[in-house]
């Protein structure tokens, strides 16, 4: 018989807390382990003996003086983006949570934090969801509830649920307002409306409808994987404006024929879009060039599984 397996829901140095279907244990795991939040292990008790295929991934791109990427959360299947209604967001960093959504394997939806602030809720929720073409939008308050009960809909058993966002958008305030209780602390942004890293790691909490939701720290923004998928995915209205571009290779800049800037002229595609796209694709370039085979073979093998893969069920099996 194989042994049980567990979900990792926090890691600290050198040890995991895990969920399992007979209670919470942790377990001691050694140095250089790339284990991460969200994944599905194996574990004689006190170490861990295997980790499982992971379906889904965001990975942090290793950074300069470091070999290997980082796995932070694991096997989500939908990535919450929280975006604050106040300070107003920016359409760009919008369109970069989205494309990091995407590009992990998972589903985004993106969520309009703290919408009790907002001052012309309706013209805010168009502008963001103009950054997120193909993702539902959801206007939200945790602190007054408002739009919570749309959330309650992916509280589904088996549906792993993740939160990301810059420090201070309200990412721990909403997962405390899903489970129903504090699980993860809180604090006030500071008065220039910056967030303070009160969140300092991933932690995976169950929900009452059989999800689970990782909470994560704020984003500092660069660094994170993107890759071409998920930027294509990101901008839906590029790629299939594309197609229709003379050259297959149009990098929709000066060349004749081109769809995208004639949708640009007629005023169909915001010029702000392109420059986002030019930006995100330069940026997963550069990713691309520097990151090792190893990873990017894993990533491709991921996307082709997580476009094909069923949902499994259950919340504590993969
Ligand atoms: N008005 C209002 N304030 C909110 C809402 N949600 C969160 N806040 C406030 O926003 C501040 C930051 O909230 P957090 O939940 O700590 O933000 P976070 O995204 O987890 O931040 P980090 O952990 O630093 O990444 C706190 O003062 C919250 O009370 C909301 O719906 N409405
Ligand atoms: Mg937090
Ligand atoms: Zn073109």
């Amino acid at each position: 018989m194989s042994p049980p397996l567990a979900r990792v829901a926090r890691i600290d140095r050198g040890a995991a807390d895990l969920l399992t279907d007979s209670g919470n244990c942790r377990i001691d795991i050694p140095p250089g382990s790339d284990l991460a939040v969200g994944d599905w292990v194996t574990t004689n008790g006190l170490h861990l003996l295997a980790i499982e295929p992971r379906r889904t991934a965001i990975v942090r791109a290793a950074a300069s003086g470091e070999s290997r990427a980082q796995i932070l959360v694991a096997n989500v299947d939908t990535v919450f983006v929280a975006v604050p209604a106040v300070p107003a967001p920016r359409p760009a960093a919008v369109e970069r949570l989205v494309a990091l959504a995407w590009d992990s394997g998972a589903t985004p939806v993106v969520l309009l934090t703290k919408s009790d602030l907002a001052v012309a809720p309706q013209e805010l929720h168009a502008a963001v969801a103009g950054s997120a073409p193909g993702c539902d939008v959801h206007a939200v308050s945790a602190e007054t509830g408002d739009g919570m009960p749309a959330l309650a809909a992916y509280d589904e058993p088996g549906r792993t649920l993740c939160v990301i966002g810059r420090s201070g958008a309200g990412k721990s305030t909403l997962a405390n307002a899903l489970h129903g209780e504090v699980a993860m602390e809180v604090s006030n942004v500071r008065r220039d409306g910056k967030g303070r890293h009160t969140t300092t790691h991933r932690q995976l909490i169950p929900l009452p409808g059989g999800a689970v939701l990782i909470d994560t720290p704020g984003l500092r923004g660069v660094g994170l994987w993107i890759a071409d998928e998920g930027v294509a995915a990101a901008f839906p209205d590029i790629d299939s404006l594309a197609t229709g571009c003379r050259f297959s290779d149009c990098a929709h800049d000066t060349e004749p024929g081109c769809a995208v800037t004639a949708a640009i002229a007629s005023g169909e595609l915001p010029r702000r879009r392109l420059e986002s796209w030019r930006k995100l694709e330069r940026e997963a370039a550069w990713i691309a060039a520097r990151s090792d085979a190893r990873l990017r073979k894993e990533r491709q093998r991921q996307w082709r599984q997580t476009t094909m893969a069923a949902r499994r069920s259950g919340p504590f099996r993969p």
